[in-house]
């Protein structure tokens, strides 16, 4: 099956019992045995729950993965991951990642022993010098949040594999639609599907997708021994909002892609991040790496925070507000706003940027209102 089919019947054969074509939600917390220990698969809700085993069959067939479990958040499952290591362990991470990953890793992890390094992952130089005989785990987002760098997924995966560490790839922001990190080499990846997974800004959770026996048996190990998995309602609107993941992948990427191209003509814009236009860096890297370019856009104003924070609160159509992925636009201000948490670190993002996660609506109203926007600061 092609992607766009698995996404609506993976996992969701009709009900065997009634002929439904919408798997039922399961909200039960307890399962009836026939006798001590025989049971249909399932004991207790913490341990497993239809509903939940139907979303993890869907995203591991998406990710074309063996295998996948679901988190009550991203960092949630981030964290589950990252619960592997023990002290002395070292984390490559990337020196532009989601500020609340940087959060976990730096003032949850570090304080149990473990160290971690930032690099930027698009510089393989600097990957090798920043790597330690301790590195167990490299840490790649891309596009990068907020930046939308693009980092080389099979490079990374093969230097981390050559000095027997892990590649993870956080791939919220491309989505398996977009871009497939276990194809191009990488061990584990990790979803918010709070954002374009779920689509429409009305459901937290996690995922981790992958294909090791193994670490699946000790990750599945830690979820229901920590507890952190999602409701049978947050798994259900999950599943949901993946049916429509292709159909508007396709108009956030036309859509942003306008955005970026008019942005980059506008005089009270000093430089625009977006991996579609081909003066990006990692524009060629995106185009042989992804299949789309994805519905973030970023761009820096000319007249620096006190402009970003006029524009922010200017626009109508794009609501303020952190998160992103869904089918409303959003604009909001990382610095203050998402990535607050790495302020003073290296992580820490100019004061100038604004970031726009870009929904589906008409492309022609989205942009007269970033014209008005933009108007106030030119
Ligand atoms: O919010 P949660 O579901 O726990 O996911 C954390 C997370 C992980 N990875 C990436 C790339 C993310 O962007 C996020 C969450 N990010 C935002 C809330 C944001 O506005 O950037």
């Amino acid at each position: 099956m092609r992607f766009e089919t698995r996404a609506i019947h993976a996992g969701q054969e009709p009900d065997p019992l009634t002929g439904a074509v919408v798997p039922p939600v399961h909200f039960s917390t307890t399962f009836a045995q026939d006798a001590v220990g025989e049971h249909k698969g399932y004991e207790y809700a913490r341990s497993g729950n239809p509903t939940r085993s139907a979303l993890e069959t869907c995203l591991a067939a998406l990710e074309g993965a063996a295998h996948g479990l679901a988190f009550s958040s991203g960092l949630a499952a981030s964290d589950c991951l990252l619960r592997q290591l023990t002290a002395g362990d070292h984390v490559l991470l990337s020196d532009d990642a989601y500020g609340g990953t940087y959060r976990l890793v730096a003032k949850v992890l570090a304080p149990t022993g473990i160290t971690f390094s930032t690099v930027d992952l698009t510089d393989l130089k600097a990957v090798r010098q920043a790597w330690q005989d301790t590195t167990r785990l490299v840490w790649i987002e891309t596009p990068t949040n907020p930046t939308l760098r693009i980092v080389d997924i099979a490079a990374i995966a093969e230097e981390a594999h050559r000095r027997g560490a892990l590649c993870v790839v956080d791939n919220t922001f491309a989505t398996p639609y977009l871009q497939q990190p276990i194809a191009l080499g990488a061990d584990v990846v990790v979803h918010s599907s709070t954002k374009y997974l779920g689509g429409h800004s009305d459901v937290v959770g996690g995922f981790l997708a992958l294909n090791d026996d193994e670490l699946s048996e000790r990750l599945g190990f830690l979820q229901n021994a920590a507890g952190a998995v999602p409701g049978p309602l947050d798994c259900y609107l999950v599943l949901r909002g993946v049916k429509t993941l292709a159909v508007r992948m396709d108009r956030q990427c036309a859509n942003a892609m306008e955005i970026a191209e008019y942005l980059d003509t506008h005089a009270a814009v000093s430089q625009v991040m977006y991996p579609g236009l081909a003066t990006h860096p990692g524009h060629a890297l995106a185009d042989h790496q992804m299949w789309g370019f994805g519905g973030m856009v970023s761009f820096i104003t000319a007249g620096g925070e006190p402009a970003a924070l006029k524009v922010a609160a200017s626009t109508r159509l794009f609501t303020l507000a952190e998160s992103l992925g869904a089918v409303e636009s959003l604009i909001e201000h990382p610095a203050r706003m998402t990535h607050a948490s790495v302020e003073g670190s290296p992580l820490a993002v100019d004061p100038g940027l604004i970031r726009l996660s870009v929904g589906i609506e008409n492309i022609s109203d989205l942009l007269e209102d970033l014209e008005a926007a933009l108007a106030t600061v030119a």
